[in-house]
């Protein structure tokens, strides 16, 4: 290789590097989870904004809170809505994907602890290209802002 190769290689790598690290996160917003006891199972819902020129993938969500979680779906068979798992989340660029009942959403498998109405707990969203998001999510009956 040839220095002005190496060079323009290295100049590559390094613009690569800088624009990975200016693009704009996903944004998190009306984050909440049904309260329930310990032991239980609870869904968790969120907004999620790519102001990307390119779609990122949430493919886990970590937390102390539960034994396990899972990313979900809904769907309807039979007149009857059921809940599938699901192993990632394509949040397309310049678009907003919803998480709500009935839809997709968080499941908090097996609680270690009483989830109690109005309480606050952080959640880790983990993206293939943003990396890790911290989200605190309220407990509360009804989505935010919501009737
Ligand atoms: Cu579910």
């Amino acid at each position: 290789m040839t220095l002005t190769k190496l060079f323009s290689a290295l100049l590559l790598t390094v613009t690569i590097v800088a624009a990975v690290a200016l693009a704009p996160k996903p944004e998190i917003s009306n984050a909440w989870m049904r309260p329930n006891g310990e032991g239980m199972t609870t869904a968790a819902y969120v907004t999620i904004t790519n102001k990307d020129t390119k779609a990122d993938t949430l493919y886990a969500i970590e937390t102390n809170l539960a034994t396990r979680t899972e990313l979900h779906e809904s769907y309807q068979k039979d007149g009857k809505t059921k809940m599938r798992k699901v192993d990632f989340v394509v949040i397309p660029a310049k678009k907003t994907v919803e998480m709500k009942p009935g839809g997709l959403h968080i499941m908090l498998i097996k609680l270690k602890q009483d989830i109690i109405k109005k309480e606050k707990h952080d959640l880790v969203f983990k993206f293939r290209r943003a990396g890790s998001i911290k989200v605190t999510v309220v407990a509360t009956d009804k989505a935010p802002g919501k009737k």
